[in-house]
């Protein structure tokens, strides 16, 4: 596939990915300190540690992961890992302690190198290019996993397929996704995705596929991800070609954004705010159909561009959705909903190559049904900062101070209190997609913490 080399550094392509790999100041700092300075116990992970130590100073780290998963000695242990790689797949098995709700596991990446010492720099679980997966679950509950970069996988970057896994969550990760998937969890209890970021350098590869079919609780908030890297629009979803011929699944063709699902016996809540997709087969696709009893879906503040489509949800009947100040543009199909009791409201679309609707009012287009149509701004394209950087904050006036409080989160995808008088006229409103802007505020470059060299195949 032909790409273009948006950066250089001498002769070598730095661009595409390597724009992605930035993530918020607020989502890696503060809630992750709190998680290591609340521990009950603490084990450490250098590269120079010894799987013979006991895990239990710096001084006497352990080499690998896994050993320290397998030394914990009580529910609330943190993990805290020093920069460097790990080679390793880490496994949880039904011997593998649990955490609880009030103290839950963490692996923690010290990125500041605060907490060890060492150096500053990414954690890095590393498959080689020849392992599986970097987590894998058979079983487990309440672990966390904060920090970590996840790259080299074959298969998975995350796997489960086990029932009985839950109240896993993963915060500020970055996933390099494999060919076939970045994280792949179905049959599993309560997940929160939070602030993660999402890049693929293969020509295939999903980032997520979500399937919960247990617990009561989804929660995907401020991820973000290009699955074409930096090359903002280059792929053909939005004209509605799939690439490459791929059918389904693993192969090329359909690459899937956010694919979030639920079927579960118990009520059940899914929160999908702030999120971040471009450049995707499905880039924002919530499914909550068979549950046992009712449930409900706050659809909120993402934004979702390029893709074939861009917000895609259906639920049954049981189901209530609130889809507030969403951005579904520049794809092929920009919302597909089939949601009886969803309100719909804030909703910006514009730039579909397919415009089911005819161009005109939503109401009656069966493209679209929900229980109560509030504001939909159709066909007026928003100005992006630096979109091909993944900075999709609001520039110009379009979608500014034009959503809704109706299921608004009170922080932006940077950990920005919102709402903000963004258009200067005294009031405070909410901004549609997943940015809140200032007036006039001069953009932040967003903190670029990485470069990836592109393959020479892909200039
Ligand atoms: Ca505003």
């Amino acid at each position: 596939m032909k790409q273009t080399c948006s950066v250089r550094f001498g002769s070598v392509c730095i661009a595409a990915a390597a724009a992605w790999l930035w993530c918020s100041e607020s989502a890696l700092g503060q809630a992750l300190a709190e998680v290591v300075s609340g521990a009950k116990t603490t084990l450490f992970v250098t590269p120079s540690g010894s799987d013979s130590n006991n895990g239990q100073t710096i001084r006497t780290a352990y080499r690998t992961i896994q050993k320290a998963v397998n030394s914990v000695p009580r529910p609330g242990t943190v993990i805290v890992v020093a920069p460097g790689v790990y080679a390793e797949t880490i496994t949880f098995t039904s011997s593998t302690r649990k955490g609880n709700k009030a103290l839950p596991m963490w692996i923690v990446g010290d990125v500041k190198g605060t907490a060890t010492g060492w150096p500053a720099g990414e954690v890095v679980i590393d498959g080689g290019g020849s392992l599986a997966y970097g987590l894998l679950f058979n079983a487990g509950s309440h672990w966390g996993f904060g920090s970590l970069r996840f790259t080299g996988q074959t298969t998975a970057n995350v796997m489960t397929d086990a029932s009985g896994v839950s109240d896993i969550e993963f915060d500020s990760c970055i996933f390099d996704v494999t060919p076939q998937w970045g994280v792949y969890f179905a049959n599993h209890g309560n997940l929160e995705l939070r602030s993660n970021t999402f890049t693929r350098s293969a020509a295939s590869g999903h980032a997520t596929y979500l399937y919960q079919t247990s617990g009561s609780e989804m929660v995907v908030t401020g991820n973000r991800l290009s699955m074409t890297g930096g090359d903002y629009l280059s792929s053909g979803y939005r004209r509605g070609e799939l690439m490459s011929g791929g059918t389904r699944s693993s192969s090329a063709g359909y690459a899937y954004g956010i694919i979030a699902m639920a079927a579960v016996p118990g009520s059940m809540t899914m929160t999908i705010q702030n999120n971040v997709v471009s450049d995707a087969y499905l880039g924002l696709y919530v499914y909550n159909f068979g549950n046992k009893q009712k449930a409900s879906v706050v659809c909120s503040n993402n934004t979702v561009v390029g893709c074939y489509y861009a917000l895609y949800l259906a639920t049954d009947d049981k189901t209530t959705a609130t889809i507030t100040n969403n951005i579904a543009g520049d794809s092929y199909v920009s919302t597909y909903i089939q949601s009886k009791n969803a309100v719909l409201d804030g909703h910006l679309a514009y730039g579909m190559t397919y415009d089911p609707c005819g161009g005109r009012s939503w109401s009656g287009c069966s493209y679209v049904t929900v229980a109560k149509m509030g504001e939909v701004i159709l066909n007026q394209p928003p100005s992006f900062a630096d979109p091909s950087r993944g900075d999709f904050s609001l520039t110009g006036t379009v979608g500014i101070d034009a959503g809704t409080p109706t299921g608004a989160p009170a922080t932006d995808v940077t950990g920005k209190r919102r709402p903000v008088d963004g258009d200067g006229d005294g009031v405070a409103r909410v901004d549609v997609g997943a940015f809140e802007s200032e007036p006039g505020e001069r953009r932040k470059a967003v903190r670029i913490i990485q470069w990836r060299e592109m393959g020479a195949d892909e200039e």
